[in-house]
């Protein structure tokens, strides 16, 4: 069994920063779960272009106001807390954030703890191997 706080990865490895958020990554590959789950904060009033080209992520908001646009379609979903969406169909999308937004994340496959998103908002695959 794996028991973790947020409050114990706060500043290690698994607390990782971006421009627009930081997710703070509870489980990894390495935990061998067959999925990756993360603590997100969006920071407030910005847009993050995403394209999970590689894996599938489930969202639940537990905090903020904030929406998601699906480019290819225009379609904005609006998000407040107990609000999921899921890029089952890898939609690259923009994420807005109006306030700060709390956001539980579940990869699949899990993510290594690197990752950042490149200048198309993609996700490498296995990141950690390719070092
Ligand atoms: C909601 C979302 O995709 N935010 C970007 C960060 C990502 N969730 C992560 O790496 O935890």
């Amino acid at each position: 069994m794996i028991v973790r706080t947020l409050e114990s990865i706060l500043g290690t490895d698994r607390d990782t920063q971006a421009a627009t958020w930081s997710s703070r990554r509870l489980l990894l590959k390495s935990d061998n779960t067959g999925f990756s789950l993360h603590d997100t904060v969006i920071h407030p009033g910005t847009e993050t272009l995403i394209w999970y080209r590689h894996h599938v992520e489930a969202v639940y908001c537990i905090e903020g106001e904030g929406e998601v646009e699906v480019t290819q379609t225009g379609k904005i979903y609006p998000i407040r807390p107990g609000t999921l969406y899921t890029l089952d169909g890898h939609e690259r999308h923009l994420l807005r954030a109006k306030t700060q937004l709390r956001m539980i994340c579940v990869f699949n496959p899990p993510l290594t703890g690197r990752e950042v998103h490149d200048a198309e908002g993609v996700y490498p695959l296995e990141t950690a191997e390719a070092i």
